[in-house]
């Protein structure tokens, strides 16, 4: 028998890596979806199967983390070994403008979810996953961050996390069950949501290297961040729920790296060398040179500026994982480094804003106005 996966959240980044994998390890996948006024399933359409046809693996639910018995119910209908709850309002600058829904999403859902377990009678059964985050260190108070690093949550996200993470450790002393955290760093790819800073700057060097942009305007450039790849992410996931006993994890890659330095890496990528000037709102990035053969840009051109606006009320400055535990008791390495990630994702995105290019051209295509 095949085990069983429910992953809420499975529209998202990490949803869409997780259930490869479980599928490509013979798992049954049901997944949770929101419904929405255009399709949201973008990045997991390569999974679809035809419900019609025989030994479909992948089943889609709609469903949301603020609606408890539509949770009950797909809990109770799906009977799953393992729950991976990805579910969340997930951007820390959004959180402070919506508040009140993040902390019911985020905070009350992951509750949501290991009550219904219970209700159920599940909890000898179903194993349950908590997606926790650095961000649960905030304001920092010793690096490298560790299983046994003190939290101090800096925005209306990490503290509705705050919430979720204990709920999950207490829920597990309470009734004894397999509920665990991965307290996981930042973790992105070609996949990633366009606002989150990595995606947000590999876009708009794209569209640079292509002529379709003429700068980008970013927030705090000294933020430093451990940033690693989503797909060695997932697989640390997996490996949480399948330990003899139900534990905290802290997954990183142990290097941190400031806003700054990853706009220049991307760039690099292109063949743009850029260095900066002036400092807090007043800096900028400029091409200290060019060596792309197909397109060209003169010395000393603003490509880089910074906006407040994009600031937060109060602010992460830095983050850089311990992830020993997790190498040493789930035999956990990442096998992506940041120069590999940077490679991806500004490639795949060239490879994107090429076709599109191709397609305005043609007349085909018309813009997104609020990207
Ligand atoms: P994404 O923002 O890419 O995906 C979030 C998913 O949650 C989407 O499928 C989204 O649906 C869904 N969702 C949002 N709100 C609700 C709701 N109320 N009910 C049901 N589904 C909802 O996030 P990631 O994949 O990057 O992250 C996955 C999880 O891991 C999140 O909980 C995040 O907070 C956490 N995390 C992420 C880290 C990272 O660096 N990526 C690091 C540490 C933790 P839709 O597609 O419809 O919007
Ligand atoms: P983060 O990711 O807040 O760490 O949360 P994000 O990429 O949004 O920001 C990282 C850092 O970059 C700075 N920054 C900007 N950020 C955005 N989004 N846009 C900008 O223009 C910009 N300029 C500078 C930010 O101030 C910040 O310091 C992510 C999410 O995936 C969370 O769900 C997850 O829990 C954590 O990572 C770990």
């Amino acid at each position: 028998m095949s085990k069983v996966a429910l992953i809420t959240g499975i529209t998202g980044q990490d949803g869409a890596y997780l259930a490869e994998l479980l599928l490509s390890k013979g798992y049954f996948v049901h997944g949770i979806k929101r419904r929405a006024s255009l399709f949201n399933t973008d990045r997991i359409d390569h999974l679809y199967q035809d419900p019609h046809e025989k030994n479909v693996r992948l089943k889609l639910h709609y469903g949301d983390l603020t609606d408890s018995t539509n949770l009950i119910r797909i809990i109770q209908e799906t009977q799953p070994d393992e729950i991976y709850n990805l579910a969340a309002m997930s951007h820390v600058h959004v959180s402070f403008e919506e508040p009140e829904y993040t902390a019911n999403a985020d905070g009350i859902g992951t509750l949501r979810i290991l009550e219904a377990v219970r209700l159920l009678g599940l909890t000898r059964k179903t194993r349950i996953y908590q997606a926790s985050t650095s961000e649960l260190y905030g304001l920092v108070q010793a690096i490298p961050q560790s299983e046994t690093t003190p939290f101090y949550p800096r925005s209306p996200y990490a503290v509705a996390k705050m919430y979720a993470y204990w709920i999950t450790v207490n829920y597990r002393e309470a009734y004894n069950m397999f509920a665990t955290n991965g307290i996981l760093f930042n973790h992105e790819s070609p996949l990633r949501g366009e606002t989150f800073v990595t995606r947000k700057i590999t876009r708009g060097v794209a569209k640079i290297s292509l002529g379709m942009q003429d700068k980008i305007f970013l927030g705090n450039l000294n933020a430093q961040r451990d940033w690693g790849h989503a797909k060695d992410y997932v697989e640390a996931m997996w490996r949480i729920l399948q330990q003899d006993k139900p534990e905290d994890f802290v997954i990183a890659t142990g290097v941190t790296t400031s806003v700054r330095d990853f706009v220049r890496m991307a760039f690099s990528e292109v063949g743009i060398e850029l260095e900066f000037h002036g400092e807090n709102e007043n800096e900028v990035g400029v091409v200290l040179s060019c060596s792309n053969p197909d397109f060209q840009l003169e010395k000393g051109k603003e490509v880089v500026a910074v906006d407040p606006r994009y600031y937060r009320p109060t602010e992460v400055d830095l983050l850089v994982g311990d992830p020993s535990k997790a190498m040493k008791k789930l035999g956990w390495t990442p096998k992506y480094d940041l120069p590999a990630l940077v490679s991806e994702m500004v490639a795949a995105d060239v490879e994107a804003f090429r076709k599109e290019k191709l397609l305005k051209e043609s007349g085909y295509y018309v813009k997104n106005q609020f990207e």
